[in-house]
């Protein structure tokens, strides 16, 4: 059994945390959005996870009201809140009535797409960041925040985990080296890795 795990002040682990059920409900869930695409960087670059948005949408580096095609912005459902609130509570050992996150970005990887070392910066607010894990494990990378670099810790998320960055995590340097293709429970029916992070947009 995977222990739940403070790896610095305000980041913690807890490993399974969604039930079967509830992974598969949000897999379906997020089958049910539509629109995800390769954010395309400021820079020329493109990302190789493909993305969307609930609530807000993100742009780098910003929120917006409006999708850069014109598509309408998805609601932020009520219930993914409440499923955030439940799970910092239980990382924390300390409820929070007040979290109210009013964005989920959800990343879609297949077995090939990575993230790079990067710090969440675009959101106005640094309440905890509520992170869910379906399908494929990944290598995740932890670092500090101060550099983009070592030191860092590397975590294996698997389907179900939950993690949280909050207080001094917040801002640390983080990132997906790689995913660990076929990992996931076939009857998950997932080929690939979602995650779905909640954010307070503060805005
Ligand atoms: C992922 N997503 O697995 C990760 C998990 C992203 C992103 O990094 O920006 O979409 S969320 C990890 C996270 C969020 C906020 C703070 C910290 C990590 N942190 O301080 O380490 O697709
Ligand atoms: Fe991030």
């Amino acid at each position: 059994p995977r222990p739940r795990a403070e790896l610095a002040p305000g980041a913690v682990h807890v490993p399974d945390w969604l039930g079967f059920d509830e992974q598969r409900e949000l897999v379906a869930a997020c089958r049910g959005w539509s629109g995800y695409r390769h954010t395309r960087l400021p820079n020329g670059g493109v990302m190789s996870v493909k993305s969307v948005c609930l609530g807000w949408h993100w742009y780098p580096y910003g929120y917006s009201r409006t999708t850069g095609e014109g598509t309408p912005v998805l609601p932020f459902p009520g219930w993914l809140g409440d499923l955030g609130r439940r799970a910092l509570a239980d990382a924390y050992g300390e409820p929070d009535a007040d979290y109210a996150p009013d964005i989920a970005l959800v990343n879609f990887y297949d077995a090939t797409a990575k993230m790079g070392l990067h710090q969440d910066k675009d959101e106005r607010s640094l309440a905890p960041v509520v992170s869910f894990s379906l399908g494929d494990a990944c290598v995740f990378r932890f670092g500090n925040t101060e550099t983009r670099g070592r030191p860092y810790t590397d975590v294996e998320l698997r389907s179900g985990d939950v993690f949280v960055f909050g207080g001094p995590s917040r801002l640390a340097y983080h990132g997906v080296p790689k995913t660990l293709p076929g990992t996931a429970d076939p009857a998950l029916g997932l080929a690939g890795r979602l995650n779905i992070t909640l954010r307070v947009s503060g805005l």
